[in-house]
């Protein structure tokens, strides 16, 4: 990292810096948290080296960002909320830009902490997870009249499983570039032998039947954040994938990360399960705010799509730990694969329990 003062003095921030480290759990950015005595008050700032091999076009990227933000603290502020807590806040540099380029070509960029906030890997009550689906939810449903194209397209067919399948996947079996599909053919097998799932929501793109949404494409539970005193969830973060997309994709997403029963990354994969009272909860919160607004088709296919966003991630981990772990931020040199065993036997489990998983969306009411 360039000298971080340097870094630091881009953004203007008020008073003396008392700690600068880093900061979260998640796998593109480096995140970290810088902590300013301003006339004895304590205020801290969220400072993030953005992962320029993930994302090609920073403008348009923090375009989007601003574009998104700004449009939702309208939106807040009409339904009676707080835009400086429930939203990101960002904070240009000194000289009016979105972010900041060092010399050697790093990008980063500060929003303010939210006060009195947390994130969460896991929770430990079908409640709070009720209240990311809430948050999530309300997201969905905050940008369901945002004009969608003029947002930039910042990673096309994110969520296009047939694509990743067929564009990713086989050409990283195929290639095999570190020699290391010895040692997952099972794995590759599995995946092989669902090919047939990929294309399910995409062809039901095309006939009409779901239709595109402005979506935030990366649910998972530690992008939203959690009031340290009531466990309410109070900001959906990680903006960097909202793009059009599908209601389903964020709802899948969400599931697969909150309702196993373990880490995606724990190593024993017989602890791995959906668990259906979180699926209920979370299916719960989700409809009560973007429901009313589903089609039936998107009912149908709620519980498939936990399915299929769990075992597209599964893939993508498969595919990363093929090509040699250039994509997602990894600890050891199996993680990428222990990551995709996990997912794919949440998918195992999720395929013997789906008429229970069915069962559950049906029972919900949604108004
Ligand atoms: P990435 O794309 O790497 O996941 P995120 O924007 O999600 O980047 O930030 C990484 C992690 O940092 C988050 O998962 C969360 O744990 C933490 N984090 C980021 N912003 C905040 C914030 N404003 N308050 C609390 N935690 C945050
Ligand atoms: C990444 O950025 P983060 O850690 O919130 C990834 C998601 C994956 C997730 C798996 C831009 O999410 O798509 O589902 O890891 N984000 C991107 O944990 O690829
Ligand atoms: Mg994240």
């Amino acid at each position: 990292m360039e000298d971080v003062k340097q870094i630091l003095d881009q953004f203007k921030f008020k008073g003396d810096l008392i700690e600068f480290k880093l900061f979260g759990s998640g796998h593109i950015n480096t995140t970290y948290i810088a902590t300013y005595d301003e006339n004895g008050k304590v205020r801290q700032y969220i400072v993030q080296k953005i992962n320029s091999n993930v994302f090609k076009n920073i403008d348009a990227l923090m375009d989007n960002v601003f574009a998104v933000t700004s449009f939702l603290r309208e939106k807040i502020k009409a339904n009676g909320g707080n835009p400086n807590r429930e939203t990101l806040h960002f904070i240009k540099t000194g000289d009016g830009k979105k972010y900041y380029t060092c010399e050697n070509g790093d990008c980063y960029r500060a929003y303010r902490f939210v006060d009195n906030s947390k994130s969460v890997d896991s929770v430990d009550s079908p409640e709070i997870f009720e209240k990311s689906g809430i948050a999530f939810g309300r997201f969905q449903k905050y940008l369901s009249d945002f004009p969608a194209t003029t947002l930039n397209e910042i990673i096309p067919d994110f969520h296009n499983t047939a694509v990743r399948f067929e564009k990713e996947f086989m050409p990283a079996v195929k290639e095999d570039t570190q020699d290391r599909a010895k040692t997952c053919r099972e794995e590759i097998d599995f995946v092989i032998k669902r090919r047939g799932d990929c294309s399910r929501l995409v062809d039901l793109v095309k006939e009409g039947k779901l239709p595109l949404r402005v979506t935030h494409n990366d649910t998972k539970l530690n992008n939203v954040i959690f009031d340290e005193d009531t466990d309410d969830a109070i900001c959906v973060i990680d903006l960097d994938t909202v793009m059009p997309g599908l209601a389903l994709y964020d709802f899948g997403d969400s599931i697969r990360f909150g309702a196993n029963t373990c880490a995606e990354d724990e190593k024993d994969i017989s602890k791995v399960a959906i668990d259906l009272d979180y699926f209920k909860a979370y299916a719960k919160g989700f409809l009560s705010e973007a429901g009313g607004s589903l089609n039936p088709c998107e009912i149908d296919n709620l519980a498939f799509s936990a399915k299929l966003m769990t075992f597209e991630c599964g893939m993508r981990f498969l595919t990363d730990y093929l090509n040699g772990d250039t994509y997602f931020r990894t600890a050891y040199p199996e993680h990428n694969l222990v990551r995709a065993r996990n997912q794919f036997a949440l998918v195992k489990d999720m395929e013997d329990k789906m008429d229970e998983m069915e069962e559950i969306i049906k029972s919900i009411k949604i108004s």
